[in-house]
């Protein structure tokens, strides 16, 4: 993409109105416009990462066996009714009412919904185990919408939803669930952390939220450090396989205890030595619920077992905030210059950095390389303005993207060009080919 065709409309001064890093940066570098309170649209560079974070969640549900469908955005207030949840949502909930009078809303959440879609086609103990999920948005009217899309009124969440025949296979489900939630984390460049959490409206009696760890989070929590460097790493996982699947959940969930402030300090302090203990600040990018039958049996979704009696399934639902976890990435990895993209959903692969624009000599160089990324699959945004070398870097810089190729007279010279990582900023000069092919190494499988 060449910058003076794109749309990226950077700005020089701070927000007054943003308060944290995320919702500045996210302004100051073209991301998202506000609409109304707590409603945003998403501007080009903004929307590109949105859709990477998106297809990265999307991957890793279908790997935990998840399946993809889509649910709409308005519900019928009648199924509400009928989980005794209509009333009970309050205030947050936008209701609707049609031209015929029907009464309608915006769904904040699906569980309802699913559940219906479920017992209509669904009645065997053949039918399970199932879990369905979509990516949609969600509408939540928030007292105090704030931080940008942090906290919106108008959200996108990636919403699961498992379906057991008894307990045990909810368990299964939630681990499944937990891992690929550990997995997608680390994907997308954060240390996110299990914690056992309160159900809330969604209710059920087990339920972990994942904070990632980064200065402005809302909660203050308390952790063992040895959880701080835990990672799945390259390691195998048989989502088939519950025995590991419980395992890992061990491992995340278990005996290195941590805290928030609404547990135990004294049983944290109890539980891990003080030389391990880290206190830190956390936002919320997930939340796992197994609700067991709350749903399932005022919905009537029973199902008949091998021995033919009649049970309600078992359920759970697992969240991420899809929008939420692009201004929980800033927060996590930014400077004083600027957004610094993990390579996995950095809007372009690389920038591309012409010092002297109108030079017959750089603009055809500048041309070739262009070229020679796009033939290797690269996505590059050229910055072909006639502007300062300045003003290009600092834009660069600001917009975050993890690698920058810079071509000038001077390199030229010696048939050489830049190439900067923004995280450290170190520079090695490299023939234009190798340039290319280090770029094609470094993102090759992600
Ligand atoms: N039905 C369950 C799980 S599918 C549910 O709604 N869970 S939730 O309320 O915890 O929301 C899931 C995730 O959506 C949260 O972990 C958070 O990351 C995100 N989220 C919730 N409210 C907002 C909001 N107002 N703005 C942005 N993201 C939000």
């Amino acid at each position: 993409m060449r910058l003076t065709r794109y749309f990226l409309p950077v700005l020089k001064e701070t927000p007054a109105e943003a308060k944290i890093v995320s919702h500045r940066l996210m302004l100051r570098a073209g991301m998202i416009r506000q609409a109304s309170a707590g409603i945003y649209s998403w501007l080009p560079l903004g929307y590109k990462v949105l859709r990477k974070i998106e297809a990265i969640v999307h991957q890793e549900q279908q790997r935990a066996g998840a399946i993809p469908v889509l649910m709409p955005t308005i519900q019928s207030a009648d199924l509400w009714r009928r989980s005794g949840r209509y009333e009970a949502y309050g205030p947050e909930m936008l209701r609707i009412t049609d031209r015929h009078g029907r009464e309608m809303l915006y769904g904040p959440t699906n569980e309802e919904q699913i559940t219906e879609m479920f017992q209509a086609y669904c009645g065997s103990w053949r039918d399970l185990p199932k879990n369905l999920y979509h990516i949609q948005w969600k509408f939540r009217d928030e007292v105090r919408p704030r931080f940008g899309i942090m906290r919106g009124r108008e959200f996108l969440m990636k919403d699961a939803y498992s379906f057991d025949l008894d307990r045990e296979g909810a368990t299964r489900s939630y681990n499944q669930m937990l891992v690929a939630y550990l997995r997608t984390f680390e994907r997308l460049g954060l240390k996110a952390v299990p914690m056992r959490a309160e159900s809330g409206p969604i209710g059920g009696d087990l339920a972990h939220e994942f904070l990632i760890l980064a200065e402005t989070g809302e909660s203050e929590v308390f952790l063992d450090r040895d959880l701080v460097e835990l990672s799945l790493g390259e390691r195998a996982i048989d989502y088939d396989d519950a025995a590991q699947l419980q395992e890992i959940f061990d491992q995340w969930t278990g005996s290195y205890a941590r805290t928030d402030d609404t547990h135990d300090q004294a049983l944290f302090e109890a539980q891990v030595p003080e030389a391990r203990r880290v206190t830190a600040r956390g936002i919320e990018v997930g939340h796992i619920f197994y609700f067991g039958t709350k749903y399932s049996e005022p919905l009537g979704a029973t199902v008949t077992t091998r021995e033919g009696d009649k049970v309600a399934v078992h359920s759970g639902s697992y969240g991420i905030g899809v929008s939420r976890l692009v201004g929980a990435i800033i927060e996590a990895s930014h400077d004083d210059k600027g957004i610094v993209w993990p390579e996995s959903v950095t809007p372009f692969q690389a920038g591309l950095v012409n010092l002297k624009q109108g030079d017959a000599a750089t603009d055809a160089a500048c041309e070739a390389l262009y070229g020679k990324l796009a033939a290797a699959g690269l996505e590059v945004l050229y910055d072909d303005r006639d502007v300062r070398a300045g003003a290009k870097f600092a834009t660069m810089e600001l917009i975050g993207l993890p690698w920058r190729l810079t071509v000038g007279p001077r390199g030229l010279k010696s048939g050489t060009v830049e190439l900067t990582a923004r995280r450290g900023g170190a520079t090695e000069e490299l023939s234009p080919e190798a340039a290319v092919a280090r770029l094609a190494q470094i993102y090759r499988g992600l």
